[in-house]
């Protein structure tokens, strides 16, 4: 049930972003030269939690972010395109679309043309290791399936060792996934509908191959799903949203967290402004350096903006980036010489399975992931089985399979790039691909069924240069303390995914709001009362 606040959050949001505008709240904390108590970068799970849990407890809080706010309609009336008609919305000033399924019957009809444009997916390239991540006000919520999973409590305890498990368990995980808005499908509706066949064939041939298939939580209104199926409604899971964007039916953080810290009065969110330096001033407080730009890529102002605390939430990359630069280029030298270290794709790996001509997955696809293979136990794998709407029948099963991959990958700063730059090879991913091999081939033996080579390029069956998962960078409890105050200065914090220490087993985002309420519950409590 939304709250008043949050309903007047949103709406602050929307009324905003319809008036062209790139800031929603006061403006004067978004201003050059301004002074504010709290300065959160970005607008993801992690700066989103800090945003919200700051200004309940009464202090100001002004979010900078480098995408667009997305609520103003198009010339099609939609905020957002679908993955089946993509445009300049779809991705991050690019002037083709980098969709992660390149190709099908190896034709290269998947991607198109686009017009250079702050799109909603980015796609950061790093040699054998292309990332995804959103860019705009709400960061990857605005693009992810949404899929909102608790990690298994072991693998949690030896990811995180530093944690109280309990704590979690008992009070962050339920805490996160209630604000989320996460729920689960209704069976009965899951076992009826058309678009769901495609997860019920690959769940059907996972369990006869003798593997455990689960139900997992969504952040996707599954009753205005319904009402999309009946025609009740306008159509956007059902209509091929998601990647570039849902027009309806997601509880995307713009209508959830941000929606509420919005509405406390007390939230500044400004859209197109990049975050391009930290330093610290003579009062130890932090002199961030913001390019504002325009939908063109036109500088409009590059703004000085002074925080008494300082957040960083721009995700693994972003914040990793920041935090690189700052130490290299001296601005911040007491930075941990271990910033950059410790990152991971969360184990992805991506692979389809040819069905036979008597097991369709449907014409018609449900574009939200609402079920998964869970082989952890014996393959150390667990497999999100992912829709492909394509529109037309391609016998296709589709996975994201999150494996147990050891290997870990480090950034260090391109100065003559002034970009972080990331070392992963080929060879890291494969210890991860291995796994996924072993559990999809144990699947094809007993259905007589082989990979698909047709749509990922270079005739390959699994696609693990590319991850949707980015974790690490900033590890908790190595660059930080074990809440995220990071090493060698005061009042200042990481509240992403660059503090989990490149896997967690399952989808991320549960984990990284959950770890952001419980840092921000104790750094409000011990440094901000
Ligand atoms: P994130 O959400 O990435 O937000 C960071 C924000 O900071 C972005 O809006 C950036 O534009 C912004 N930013 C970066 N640098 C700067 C700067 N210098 N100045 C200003 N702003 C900046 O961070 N996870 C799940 O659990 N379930 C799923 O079903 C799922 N599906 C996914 C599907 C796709 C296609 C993708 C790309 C991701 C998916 N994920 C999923 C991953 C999930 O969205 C991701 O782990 C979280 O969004 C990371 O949250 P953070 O708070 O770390």
């Amino acid at each position: 049930m939304a709250t008043r606040r949050q309903l007047l959050g949103y709406s602050a949001l929307t009324a905003a972003a319809a008036a062209g505008l790139a800031t929603v709240g006061p403006k004067a904390a978004a201003a050059n030269g301004a002074t504010v108590p709290a300065l959160v970068i970005g607008t993801g799970y992690g700066a989103a939690v800090s945003a919200l849990r700051l200004a309940e407890a009464g202090i100001p809080v002004t979010m900078l972010e480098m995408g667009r706010l997305w609520s103003e309609p198009g010339e099609d009336g939609k905020v957002f395109c679908s993955i089946t008609a993509p445009d300049k919305r779809s991705m991050w000033f690019r002037e083709r679309t980098e969709a992660p399924l390149a190709s099908f019957l190896w034709l290269d009809v998947v991607n198109r043309a686009i017009e250079p444009y702050p799109g909603v997916l980015d796609r950061v390239d790093h040699g054998d290791m292309a990332v995804y991540v959103g860019r705009g006000v709400g960061g990857g919520s605005l693009v992810n399936g949404g899929m909102a999973v608790v990690p298994r409590r072991d693998y949690f305890a030896e990811v995180l060792p530093g944690v109280d498990a309990d704590a979690m368990y008992d009070r962050y995980f339920p805490l996160a996934q209630t604000e989320l808005h996460a729920t689960s499908i209704d069976p009965a509706y899951y076992a009826e509908s058309e678009y769901y066949r495609f997860s019920r064939e690959a769940a059907a041939q996972a369990e006869q191959a003798g593997f455990k298939t689960v139900f997992v939580p969504g952040v996707y209104d599954f009753e205005y799903m319904r009402r999309e199926e009946a025609g009740d409604e306008p159509a956007s899971a059902l209509a091929s949203e998601v990647i570039y964007g849902n027009n309806h039916g997601k509880m995307s953080l713009p209508k959830t967290y941000l929606a509420k810290a919005l509405g406390t009065g007390l939230v500044t969110i400004a859209a197109r402004h990049e975050v391009r330096r930290i330093e610290q001033d003579a009062d130890g407080n932090y002199l961030v350096t913001v390019d504002h730009r325009d939908d063109a890529n036109e500088l409009i102002e590059t703004k000085r903006i002074t925080a008494e605390r300082l957040f960083l939430g721009a995700g693994s990359l972003g914040t990793t980036e920041l935090l690189l630069r700052a130490r290299d280029t001296g601005d911040l030298p007491d930075l941990d010489d271990a910033i950059g270290q410790g990152w991971g794709p969360n184990g992805n790996v991506m692979t389809a399975r040819a069905n036979h001509a008597w097991e369709p997955t449907g014409c018609k696809q449900s574009t939200i992931p609402v079920t998964g293979i869970d082989a952890w136990d014996d393959k150390r794998v667990f497999a999100e089985i992912a829709p492909m709407p394509a529109g037309l029948e391609t016998f296709v099963s589709l996975y994201l399979a999150i494996t147990d991959n050891p290997e870990r990958g480090h950034f260090t700063y391109d100065a003559a790039a002034d970009r972080a730059l990331l070392h992963w090879t080929a060879a890291q991913s494969a210890t991860g691909t291995a796994k996924a091999k072993s559990l999809f081939d144990a699947i094809n033996r007993v259905h007589g069924t082989t990979y698909r080579r047709d749509l990922f390029g270079g005739n390959r069956a699994f696609a693990d240069d590319f991850c949707y998962h980015p974790l690490g960078g900033a590890v908790l409890g190595e660059v930080t303390d074990e809440f995220g105050r990071l090493n060698g200065y005061d009042r200042l914090y990481v509240t992403d995914s660059a503090l989990i220490p490149g896997s967690i087993g399952v989808n991320p985002l549960v984990t990284i709001t959950a770890l952001a309420e419980r840092n921000l519950e104790a750094i409000i409590a011990a440094d901000l009362s």
